[in-house]
Order: structure tokens, then sequence, then C-alpha cells
């Protein structure tokens, strides 16, 4: 299934066009006969033409349909298909539209619309798939009630909401609550499941249900727990309860994302809900959890309250990711998944936010909407929603969304009514703060500090780069959360919260008897860059004292960063009181080993890249790569007697549980075997993986062992233990790529290409590959230019089977004007031959015009 190829400029949508649908749609009733390749679709839809509409057309938007036939009140007419769908004349009163349709679901590789993985029908509508699937009003605003009857031969057939009759080759489901059509799903297959069920707060008992293929039922009981949990904690935390007698869960294999919030239908990524001991990490583990949770939460900001169109992306997205959060913070530890949040904010926000893809969290136009889910939008998005969280404090948060859960359920909104209700609730003025969600760029907050006579001054100045399309930017509201700690360590000021408003702008502390030693932007309180001139003694004292969980991580990660960037720029040694204050901090038993494992853990050398770049250095990717390994090294060597007993302390004994403290003990336990392989030469490494009854430890010990280029044999153990399970076997694929040499790593992916087992139609398992190329900085950044080539090819032949997932891996080349200009000549090459190819979808189209243009 091919995109229809730009011949001129395609077209751009703008939020300030947009216009309300002209009719209501009172309700939708659908008939699926499902076959391979060619699925039947009858659709019987009442329409009402709303008075003054400001757009009278009748326009359904469809694509890739074959139209059988189609009538008003019963008789047949000939509508007019036009591109992107078609246009009729319709009575000026309530009609009934019905329409037959046919596609073809198995020659859908886009994995968007109705589409087969593995033998199952499934869809995926968001954002407008809805549109491959029948004409329709496929946009978010337009919302309606669906009754679904889906004849198919499957053991299985599902659509949202409640059953309502089946019987030999059918089903019949509806859905009480009106919704827009990207929320539509269907799903068919000859599925098992594994059931559970949840009591609601007033008393409603509700059916869960995850749906797998056989041989997958063993993996599910981690993911009803965390759906539990997370139906619980929507309760007890923002008082919203499940509203159907059902709530089904399927996994499937092919997927372009983690996982989708049909109603009462979520279709998941099968790497986002499978779990078992012995086939998934920790990491696995915490991240199905979450995003459980985080489908479930959108039930409520997502498909409740939904979007009036899609530029409001980040109101349901944003939401949502804020309220994942918390509860991953609640059931795990809070400065834990705070500093990885950031960590993952700074590798994927921050460079689209100041590279050629930079756009604000409510972008104001696209060509495809698809680029438009991105970490702008999602976690950026979360950002802001917790800066104004802090800003007006616990309780009005509280009071303001259940404000606008009461003012809004049921509505298709903006982020002018979602602040709205802000106002409403608090008395406060947000128009200056509403600049976060127009602006786009990292704002950059210089500090500098002042000390006389018992008053300590601490002057802020704001600004923030210029960025695709924006030139000048206004001062934004940062909530900047400040400490101050007295040289001897004790805390002589409590956080408080200072609101910088203005350009610049000074905040006085009086009463304070010596110099104190400021700990700034407590919590990462703004997703901004702090510039301030300071020493390497005073990022080692917050290392060591800072009662901030937080800001204590940034001391250390600043450190690891200076120290990397003087050893590249002047060849020096690594730091020594760095290495020592490392040294103490990895013995203190009394600090969470998930904490140590975090200060153990090493700045990406493309974060590294990228702080080279803003001090005016252009990055050489080998020199980076050089120095994470002397570093690394070094460290080890300075460890040397204690890191047996460090090993031993950190191993956990007894049966493989999944819980946050094992997770962190194993985290800090990898990260030393680690260390430990640098000396040994694997044996460590070699006998845990011998003994390993879990994927945290199998993994860990092979992945340090393949990194020490010792791991051929347990590598082919590996591969010929888990060969038939598809989730591992991406991990295999993955690490190939991951802990090859930089001036192997193309060649390593460029035959992985030719293995057996790759499958460019499956996105996990091109991501696996091609991703994993793209995340090992000096392999895909060699000076030959292969890993540019590599990629290029492999998205060109990927873009007519799945736009989709080539153009959101395009955006590894958007960091590309960081480096010198023969690497760029070189990527300029790979982007333009990208852009030249022949029917190159609007997907890919865009996200390669916008990273040349920038
Ligand atoms: N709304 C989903 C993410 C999602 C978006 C688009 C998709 O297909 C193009 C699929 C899923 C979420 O936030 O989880
Ligand atoms: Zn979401």
């Amino acid at each position: 299934m091919k995109d229809a190829a730009p011949t001129t400029a395609p077209e751009t949508f703008y939020l300030k066009d947009y216009k309300p649908f002209g009719f209501e749609v009172e309700a939708v009733e659908l008939t699926f006969k499902l076959a391979p390749n060619s699925t039947r679709v009858l659709s019987k839809i009442r329409f009402a033409p709303k008075e003054n509409a400001a757009d009278p057309r009748f326009f359904l938007h469809g694509e890739a349909l074959k139209l059988i036939s189609a009538k008003i009140d019963g008789a047949p007419v000939t509508p007019e298909l036009i591109a992107g769908g078609l246009i009729c004349d319709t009575p000026d009163t309530p009609f009934t539209w019905e329409a037959e349709v046919e596609i073809d679901p198995a020659a859908n590789t886009a994995l968007e619309g109705l589409y087969m993985s593995s033998g199952m029908y499934c869809t995926q509508c968001e954002a407008e798939g809805f549109r491959k699937i029948t004409y329709y009003p496929d946009r978010p605003d337009v919302m309606s009630t669906f009754s679904v009857r889906i004849e198919g031969n499957e053991k299985v057939l599902l659509s949202n909401g409640n059953p309502t009759g089946s019987g030999d080759g059918w089903a019949e489901w509806h859905d009480p609550w009106p919704k827009p059509a990207y929320l539509f799903a269907l799903v068919a297959g000859d599925l098992v499941n594994h059931p559970d069920s949840f009591t609601t707060r007033s008393g409603k008992d509700v059916e869960l249900n995850i749906w797998v293929r056989p041989g997958d039922e063993g993996k599910c009981a981690f993911g009803m727990e965390a759906l539990k949990k997370s139906m619980k904690w929507d309760e007890d935390v923002y008082g919203r309860e499940y509203d159907l007698d059902i709530f089904n869960i399927v996994a499937v294999d092919d997927f372009n994302m983690g996982a989708m919030e049909n109603k009462g239908l979520n279709i998941f990524n099968s790497s986002c809900v499978l779990a078992s001991p012995e086939t998934s990490t920790d990491a696995n583990f915490e991240r199905i959890e979450a995003i459980i949770a985080h489908e479930y939460f959108h039930n409520w900001t997502g498909n409740r309250i939904t979007c009036r169109d899609w530029f409001q992306l980040c109101l349901k997205e944003g939401l949502t990711v804020f309220r994942d959060a918390q509860f991953t913070a609640d059931m795990r530890s809070e400065p834990v998944k705070r500093i990885e949040d950031v960590i993952a904010l700074r590798a994927r926000q921050f460079p689209e936010d100041n590279g050629p893809l930079a756009h604000p969290p409510r972008p104001e136009q696209f060509q495809e909407i698809n680029n438009f889910y991105t970490a702008t939008v999602y976690e950026k998005g979360a950002e802001v929603i917790g800066m104004l969280k802090r800003l007006v404090g616990d309780e009005n948060y509280a009071a303001a969304l259940d404000l606008y859960f009461d003012r809004h359920d049921g509505q298709a909104c903006t982020i002018e009514d979602w602040l709205k209700v802000f106002e409403d609730a608090t008395g406060r003025d947000l128009s200056q703060f509403k600049l976060w969600y127009s602006q786009a760029g990292t704002p950059r907050v210089q500090v500098s500090e002042d000390y006389a006579d018992g008053r300590y001054t601490l002057t802020f100045e704001q600004s923030t780069p210029p960025t695709p399309g924006q030139h000048d930017k206004a001062p934004r509201v940062i909530p900047i959360a400040v400490g101050l700690l007295s040289p001897n360590g004790g805390e002589v000021r409590a956080t408080e919260v200072l609101e910088l408003t203005e350009a610049k702008q000074s905040f006085t502390f009086d009463g304070i008897a010596a110099k104190p030693v400021p700990s700034i932007l407590r919590e990462f309180s703004a997703p901004v860059i702090l510039e301030r001139e300071t020493t390497n003694a005073e990022r080692a004292f917050l290392l060591a004292h800072d009662t901030d969980p937080f800001n204590r991580w940034e001391a250390g990660n600043a450190l690891a960063t200076e120290t990397r960037v003087s050893m590249v720029t002047e060849g020096a040694a690594p730091d020594g009181a760095y290495l020592d204050a490392l040294e103490k901090l990895v013995r203190d038993d009394t600090l969470d080993p998930a904490f140590r494992a975090l200060v153990l853990s090493p700045p990406s050398q493309s974060e590294i890249a990228q702080s080279l770049h803003d001090r005016g250095v252009t990055p050489d990717p080998q020199k980076i790569y050089d120095a994470a390994e002397t570093f690394a090294q070094t460290l080890a060597q300075q460890l040397e007697t204690s890191l047996p007993r460090l090993y031993a302390a950190t191993t956990v004994d007894g049966p493989y549980q999944p819980d946050a403290h094992g997770a962190g003990l194993r985290a800090l336990n990898g990260r030393i075997l680690s260390l430990l392989t640098r000396l040994d030469g694997g044996e460590q490494a070699a006998r845990q993986y011998q003994a390993a009854d879990n994927m945290t430890q199998q993994y860990a010990a092979l992945a340090s062992l393949m990194k020490a280029e010792n791991g051929e044999s347990q590598s082919q153990a590996f591969f010929d233990q888990w060969q038939s399970d598809r989730l591992v076997m991406d991990k295999w694929f993955a690490l190939q790529v991951a802990c090859a040499a930089p001036d192997a790593a193309a060649g390593v992916a460029s035959d992985l290409t030719g293995h057996a087992l790759f499958d460019m139609k499956n996105p996990n398992r091109f991501r696996a590959v091609m991703g994993a190329l793209a995340g090992n900085h000096a392999g895909f950044h060699h000076v030959s230019g292969a890993g540019y080539q590599l990629l290029a090819k492999n998205l060109i032949a990927l873009d007519s089977l799945n736009p989709q997932t080539t153009a959101r891996m395009c955006a590894a080349f958007q960091t590309w004007k960081r480096y010198d200009s023969a690497r760029q000549a070189l990527i300029r090459v790979e982007l333009e031959r990208i852009l030249a190819t022949e029917g190159l979808s609007r997907d890919t189209h865009e996200m390669v015009s916008r990273i040349l243009q920038g």
C-alpha cells in the first residue's frame, strides 16, 4: 500500500483554518464481512445538517477504498469521488447515509486502517486511519455512538464497547459513549485470553481480558496486574472510574507505535504488553506497566474528553504522559522516575527542539499529522503540565482537573479550554504561560549570583534561540525550584519555587549567614537549559550533599560531561576528584541502588556531542567514543579491589521478581559487571550468563561480553535458545549492532538485513536493526559514511511499504548540522537521495524536507 506520490508540494494544513463539520453524526452502524483480500464494509450513518454551518458541504474522507454502492434514505446515489474522499448532494433534513466499500487488509503493509498481522485482523485508526476503512468524516471533533457487526470465521471477534450478541461466525458490539472515529477498533483472530475482573469503587464488575496468540498466554499476568493497578490508581488519585462492562487488550506483532487507546479495546504492540521473567528485562517490565497505565488513563484524558483537531494532540498526550509518570513514581521511586524522564527528555526532545524539526507542543501547521507524534508533543507536553501544577500548587491542580472533567466530559477540546479551566479554578491569568504551547525551542536560563551582608541574590536571564519559522520569542513563565545549602552541607533554605516571568529578573534571600551553595532547578522544575559558571568542586559538593536527589544526580551528570569534554578537547585524563566521588557513592549502601546505578551510567555519546557543539567545538564521534572507553577503563581500574565485593553485594538472591527494589539492585549489579568485564576479560560475565534464570541478568551478561568482543559463543547460544521468540530476537538483533565497534557497526547492520529472520515489514525488527545503528553514535557517524548510506538505503526500501515507520526513523538525521562539513556533505547526499525517490510518501517527504531546510 503506497500513499500517493507528492507530484507538487503536498498540502499543508493550518490550525487557523479550523471549521466545524457541517453535520451532526447521530449514530453509526457498521458491518464487516471479513476476507483477507476483499473485506466488505457496510456503513449506515444518521446525519443531521447543522443550522448555519460554516462549511455546509457533505464531504466524507476516504482513501484506498473501492466504493461498491451508496444510498441516501434508501435511494441509490452517485457521489463524486475527489482527492481524499467524496462529496454528495444531501437533503436539508436529517438523513441516513449507507455505503458499501471493499478493502484489502492483507495488502496493507502500512499498518494503518484494517490490516493483518500474523494471520489476525486488527485496526489502527489514529490519527487518520478510519478513512481507509470506510467513507466518514474522519476528524476528532465528530463524535458518535458506534454499533458494529463482525462476520468472520475467526474464533474471536472484538470491537469497542460492550458485546450485544454473538453466534457462529458473527458478533455484535455497541459502544454507548460517543467517540471520534480514531478510537474505533476491530480485532478478529484465533486468539486466547488471560481473563480477570475488576470491581470499580461504585461496585460495578468489569470483565478484563488480555488477548494473545496461542503460546503467549504465559506472558499476560504482569500486564493484567498493571491494568488493575492503573484502574485503582485513577480512582484514588483522579476520581476516575471505568465506564464499560468490559475492557479488552490485544497484543499484535506488527504495530507502528507502542499501543493505542481505542475505547474499551486497547491494541498493543506485543513488545509493550507481553512479559515474563525469562524473556523480559526489568526495563521491559517498567515500560509495560507504564504503557498499560498510559493507554488506560486515556479513557478519560483522550476518550471521554478528546481533541477538537489534531493540532491539539498534546491536550490528550501531554496530560496522559504526565499522569502515567505520576503513576510510575507512585508505584516505584519518585526521584528515580524523574531522573529517567529527564535523561529521556534530553536524549529525544532536546535534539528535536534545538534542530530542524523543532515545533511547539501545539504545532500550527502540518502536512502529515503522523509526523507529529513526537517527543515535543508527548514529553514536553507533559513537562508543561508539570510546570502548571508546580505554579498553581497540588490542591489547585486537583480542583482544576475536577472542573475539566465536569465541564468537558463528552467534548472535543482545545488548549484554550484546558487553560481556561485552570484560570477559572485559580483566578490566575495564564496568558503568558500559554507561550509554552505556541513557542518552539528550549529556553536557555543564565544564572549569576551575588552575596553581601547576609543577602544572597540570584539573577536569571532567559532567552530562546530561533527555531524554524519562529525568530523573536517573548519571555516565558519559568518555575525554578531553588534550595540553598550551607558550605558544610546543611540546608539553609528549603526548596521554594521562583517564578521567572521577565527576560532578566533577580530574587533575593535575606538573613543568610554565609555564602550558600545554590541548588537550582530542583526536580528539573522546567524543561530548560541552565547555564551557570561554576566549578567542579561545587558540583562535587552537590553530588555529595544536595538534599534534592534529582540535583544530586544532575551534579554527577555535569561532572561526567565536563570530564569527557576536557578529555576530548584537551586530551586530559579523567578527572580524579570525580572518580573519587563516584567510588564513594557506589560504595554507599545507604543510597538507593537504582539511584547509584543512574549516577554510574555515563551520559550518552550523542549528549556529549551536543555539549561540544554548544561550546562551539565540532564533535568528533570517534574521539567521543574513545573518551568514553578510556573513562570506563579508568573507573574500572580505580574500583578494582572493590568490584568483586560490590558485585556480590548487589546480586539479588531468590527467585526473580520484577519489583522496583530488585530492579534497582540488578541495574547497579549490571553496571558493576560491565566494569568488572573490563578487568577480568569476561570471566564473571560468562558465569553469570551460564547461571542466569532471568532475561535481565542473561542480557546484562551477554551485553558485557559482546562489548568486550568476547561473547561469540554466548551470542550463538542466545540465538539458539530464543530463535522462535520474536521479542527476544529483537533484543538479539539490536545488541549485535549496539555492541559493534565504530568501524564495524554499519557492516554488522548490513549483514543482519540479510539474515533469515530479518523482516522489514515488521516495525519492531526494522527498528531493532536500524534504530540500533542510529543509536550507535560513533558507528552511525563513522567517517566513511557507511552508516548514513545503509540507513538511507533501508529507509527508501521501507517507504513504499510503511511510510509511518520510515518517516519516524528519518529523525536519526536531525542532528546533522552538529558535525563537520565532510559528514554534513555525506548526510546531505543521502537526504537528497531519499527525497528524489520516485513515489516517496507524504510522510517521509515532509520529514526529509524539514531536516534539509532547517
Ligand atoms: N495514541 C497512542 C499512540 C499512537 C499514535 C498513533 C498511532 O498510529 C499512527 C498509534 C498509536 C498513544 O499515545 O499511546
Ligand atoms: Zn497517548
